[in-house]
């Protein structure tokens, strides 16, 4: 008999067929990527480097990892490149690990505003308790501070800034990130998880002739597997020529055991799809769909945190309605058939739980092949369920709170207005096949 757990992954393969994705950090894997990942790499051990293993049998394994790093060091036009990283938030540590010394400074955007919690969130993580954590943020019209982050840097002479962002929804400026870093003598470390893919596509400024090192999962809008790279520039190594070296010690011994070979070999294929017309060509989609997306919610007078989007992710402020609604409506959308995640947003008044905010990405849905037409019509149903769900109001009170919180969950499963979105959701779906590359 098999294992519950196929039927378990033919369900979840249902869903996401079925259902409009627009986690702006998800994406779906070519066929090639996918068969690899379940292939007889998983049963090696291969700690340590390319030629340099501790453990013997290491001879096509070298091969691979060798070949997904000259495939990423001629896409990105880098010297230096570690492919091992579990993924986004262990690569992060592995490089505040080679760059500081416990207690030095460290300066990343606030997650409420934009960043990641492995930026420097205090308490709670440990990038924010074992280096001296200061946050930048953002101004009014949402777009990064950098009068603020001038200032801070100079007031607290950071080792290390990173440039980075989950739900920022502008472009980041990587010159002006430098011109500070270079004033205060800071590394400058880019995380570009989330716009690799914009990158590569010349849809976002590169970081490449700005940065020190790079840091990038590899399953976003790289499109490869759920993993991570690190990536040394020129300029990095100008002021360091071991910052290669470092950074793989950093990874091992530093921080991790062996890589996940199967993964490396994802990578390698992913690099190669990345370097086509067709990769090029879907960067361009993704923003295109993005830009449209937003345009119909602002027309659908839905109102977004800085009014826009210059990237491939938006989030959407649902203050007007009240306060830390993003949890409801994040909810009802999921039984409309499309799926998006809860987010704070800069001026929140809720919590992380109960947030404000709803963060939306285009890069799952362009992969599946939908373009301007398609994005208009998930506007339209987006506004529609938030208008709909937004007159329930969500209790100040605690208990009350989680109490209508049960309530409007079962009440949601059974909601006409829902149900008929599903239905249209699946119809829309259906034209759009997931592996569609
Ligand atoms: N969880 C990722 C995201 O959704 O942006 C970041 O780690």
């Amino acid at each position: 008999m098999p294992d519950k757990i196929f039927s378990l992954v033919a369900k979840e393969l249902k869903r996401q067929k079925e259902m409009i994705g627009l986690i702006p950090s998800e994406n779906t894997v070519s066929p090639a990527v996918s068969k690899v990942l379940s292939s007889c790499l998983s049963n090696k051990y291969s700690e340590g480097y390319a030629l340099r293993r501790y453990y013997e049998g290491n001879q096509i394994i070298d091969e691979i990892e060798l070949l997904a790093i000259e495939r990423i060091k001629k896409l990105f036009g880098v010297p230096y490149v570690n492919v091992q990283p579990y993924s986004g938030s262990p690569a992060n540590w592995a490089i505040y690990f080679s760059l500081m010394q416990p207690g030095d400074t460290l300066m990343g955007l606030k997650l409420s505003m934009g960043g990641h919690l492995t930026h420097g969130h205090p308490d709670v993580t440990a990038s924010g308790r074992f280096y001296n954590s200061v946050q930048y943020g953002v101004k009014k019209d949402a777009r990064i501070d950098f009068a603020e982050v001038e200032q801070l840097a100079k007031k607290h002479k950071p080792k290390v800034i990173v440039a980075g962002n989950t739900a920022y929804p502008f472009e980041l400026d990587f010159k002006k990130f430098r011109a500070i870093a270079d004033k205060v003598g800071a590394w400058l470390v880019a995380d570009i998880s989330h716009i690799t893919g914009l990158v590569i596509a010349g849809e976002h400024m590169s970081p490449v002739p700005y940065a020190d090192v790079i840091m990038t999962t590899t399953h976003k809008t790289f499109r490869g597997p759920r993993g991570a790279m690190i990536l040394v520039t020129q300029r990095g190594l100008d002021r360091d020529p071991d910052l290669g070296k470092r950074m793989n010690a950093a990874i091992i011994p530093g921080t991790q055991g062996g890589p996940h070979n199967a993964t490396t070999a994802g990578i390698a294929i992913a690099a190669a799809e990345a370097s086509t017309a067709k990769f090029r060509a879907y960067g361009k989609q993704i923003r295109k769909n993005a830009t449209a997306l937003a345009t119909e919610l602002l027309q659908q007078d839905i109102d977004l945190v800085g009014g826009g989007t210059e990237t491939h992710l938006m989030v959407i402020d649902l203050t007007k309605f009240g306060i830390g609604l993003g949890t409801q409506v994040a909810f009802a959308l999921d039984v409309a058939g499309i799926y998006a995640n809860r987010n704070t947003i800069p001026t929140e008044q809720g919590s992380p739980f109960y947030p404000s905010g709803l963060r939306l990405g285009t890069p799952l849905v362009t992969s599946r092949g939908m373009k301007e037409k398609e994005m208009k019509q998930i506007a339209k149903w987006i506004a529609l369920v938030a208008k709909h769900v937004s007159e329930q109001q969500l209790p100040t009170d605690r208990k009350e709170r989680a109490v209508f919180l049960k309530k409007f969950r079962k009440n949601a499963l059974k909601d006409p207005v829902l149900k008929n979105i599903r239905k249209e959701v699946k119809m829309m779906t259906a034209k759009f096949p997931l592996f569609q590359l």
